[in-house]
């Protein structure tokens, strides 16, 4: 209470793994920003293919990225197509000791990493819909 200062949420899913879930991620980054601010945008834009940011080079990207990801309050991953960036993010997450939170769908026998799954500092849900998902991020936002 009078606090007014957003929560910042960084939001990480798939690029170069993969854009199937892009449209999931848009729907899920503009459910939180009912929380906060929501610093990574671009991971829901279906505009942004694989091929990726035009303009922008890696180092760039790498650097505002870790940036952004330091000034957050809490990490939420959907972490359902295998990325080798939001492992990173993850894992640099930890490192910083931020809240963390990993939504995944599981299908086909697919596993999620044991580096995910065993990490004490992250926490996984499962879901099967946007409604269930939507829940869970509000019991961990909240
Ligand atoms: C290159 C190719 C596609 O997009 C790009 C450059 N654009 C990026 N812009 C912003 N964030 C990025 C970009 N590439 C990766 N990231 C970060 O890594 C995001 O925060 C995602 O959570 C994560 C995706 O990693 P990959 O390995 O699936 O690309």
């Amino acid at each position: 209470m009078g606090d007014f200062s957003l929560m910042k949420i960084y939001f990480a899913g798939s690029i170069r793994g993969g854009r199937e879930d892009a449209e999931l991620y848009h729907s899920l980054i503009e459910y939180m920003k009912q929380y906060g601010e929501v610093l990574t945008e671009h991971v829901g834009k279906r505009k942004l293919s694989v091929a990726g940011e035009k303009g922008n080079s890696e180092s760039y990207i790498h650097h505002r990225d870790l940036e952004w990801l330091v000034a957050s309050d809490v990490l939420v991953a959907e972490v359902t197509i295998p990325s080798l960036g939001v492992g990173y993010e993850i894992g640099r997450a930890v490192e910083q000791k931020k809240k963390i939170l990993c939504l995944y769908r599981s299908h086909e026998g697919r596993k999620l990493s044991a580096m995910i799954a065993g990490c004490p500092d992250v926490i996984v849900k499962e879901y099967h819909t946007l409604s269930e998902a939507k829940r869970v991020i509000d019991d961990f936002l909240t």
